[in-house]
């Protein structure tokens, strides 16, 4: 595969940006090898600067749902932009899609946009130190909630994909409030509980985890968590970014019925374009500026661009309903997955919810990040390297989610199907 000119812009770009990139995982490093620089994409597909086409199981890490460049978003987006791209003023577009987004997820009386999920996070987080007047945070280990400092403490995603323990930087009295639990082990967020009385603000969780690769609850994990918050006086606050209108209409919070104080999204609520949120209960919302003293603010939050994009992808979303169909494709791929891997004799370990998947190289179950950790990520990077090498682009990191969308045909699936087993 000629990938001369990712090669030469990789080069350049490494003089102008930190590691050639602008998002640490985009780099390779932990499979190795250089990235592929992407000219354009459109459905499933996405194409390098050096014509190569890849049928693309990242999706730009969960935004684009309904593929790369879909007309009706593309449509939203064009008018808009001809309308302008930012007003620094309210607009209709914010109210129609705070309403559809709260009409979605009844746990959600009101929410306020950001531009990232980082943002979205910190802000919730502030906002339950401010509303409970408390000041501990808790975390599960290998848990990605964003890049605030606070939120740096064993955490998934890109800090698991380099190894770094926690970030550099980051001083100690910034996570000295922030404990953290194993993931599904709900003894051990008990006795943390208990060992904290009255001083938790709040628990922040990805329902199903995504950022140790993907690992969904245990039976009765997130149940069990809303108790324990419950009865400590602690909010809890989903982490949706991933998982909102990805898992389903109604995200992990109506797939598995447990109904969260605060939810942070991300990724799909824009449709590709840089949008973060964060909602809940009118009585803790009410206490964010102007309506209350919790201040957040942003330049382009809410920007009438990026909300067009997440409009139409939402639109797009209910009228359709494709949930169905993006289980079944990926229940396919992973079915694929399993019997060339079976076939090949190469233990692996797959987690799935939805269109939501990762293969680990573990011979035992993954249910939490320290088992998440024991996969042979060497073996991983031959299989991401393999599969890129023939045109599938697979997440460049054990510690990542790969994602289906409503492009990727039964072809499209049957294809990677058949390279799987060539590549195991
Ligand atoms: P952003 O600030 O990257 O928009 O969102 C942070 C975030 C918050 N919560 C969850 C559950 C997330 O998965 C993320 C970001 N996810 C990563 C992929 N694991 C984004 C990709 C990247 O970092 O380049």
């Amino acid at each position: 595969m000629d990938i001369h000119k990712s090669e030469k812009l990789f080069a350049e770009a490494q003089q102008l940006l930190p590691g050639g990139v602008d998002s640490p995982v985009r780099a390779f490093k932990s499979v190795g090898g250089t990235p592929r620089f992407i000219a354009r994409a459109e459905g499933a597909t996405i194409i390098d600067v050096d014509d190569n086409r890849y049928i693309d199981y990242v999706m730009s890490w969960g935004p684009l749902i309904l593929g790369h460049a879909h007309a009706e978003v593309v449509a939203a987006i064009r008018a808009q932009a001809a309308r302008g791209t930012s007003y620094g003023a309210p607009t209709e577009l914010e109210v129609e899609l705070a309403r559809l987004m709260t009409q979605a997820m009844p746990s959600l009386d009101m929410v306020r946009f950001v531009n990232s999920g980082t943002e979205a996070t910190m802000s919730a987080l502030r906002l339950a130190r401010a509303f409970t007047g408390r000041t501990k945070i808790v975390k599960f280990e290998g848990g990605y909630h964003g890049h605030a400092d606070m939120l740096l403490a064993q955490a998934g995603s890109g800090v698991a994909t380099l190894g770094i323990p926690d970030s550099v930087g980051v001083p100690p009295a910034a996570v000295a409030d922030t404990l953290t639990a194993p993931y599904n082990n709900l003894r051990a967020l008990a006795q943390l509980f208990e060992a904290h009385r009255h001083q938790i603000a709040a628990l922040i969780v990805e329902p199903v985890a995504g950022n140790m690769g993907v690992v969904p609850p245990c039976e009765g994990f997130l149940q069990g968590v809303r108790a324990l918050t419950l009865e400590h006086g602690a909010l809890l606050i989903f982490d949706e970014v991933i998982t909102g209108f990805r898992v389903g209409w109604g995200g992990a919070q109506g797939l598995y019925g447990v109904k969260p104080d605060l939810t942070c999204l991300g990724k799909i609520i824009g449709g590709g374009l840089p949008v973060g949120a964060y909602g809940g209960r009118r009585e803790i919302m009410q206490w964010v500026a102007p309506s209350g003293p919790v201040y957040q603010a942003g330049t382009l939050s809410g920007n009438p661009l990026a909300m067009a994009a997440g409009l139409a992808t939402l639109n797009v979303l209910r009228r359709t309903n494709p949930y169905a169909m993006l289980e079944s494709l990926a229940a396919r791929l992973c079915e694929g997955i399993a019997a060339a891997a079976e076939v090949a004799r190469i233990p692996i370990w797959q987690n799935r919810v939805g269109s939501l998947f990762t293969t680990f190289f573990s011979s035992g179950p993954v249910t939490d990040y320290a088992s998440a950790k024991k996969s042979d990520t060497a073996r991983y990077a031959k299989f991401f390297h393999a599969l890129l090498d023939t045109g599938f682009y697979f997440a460049p990191s054990q510690f990542e989610a790969g994602f289906v969308s409503v492009a990727h045909s039964d072809e499209a699936i049957e294809q990677t199907v058949i390279a799987l087993r060539r590549v195991f």
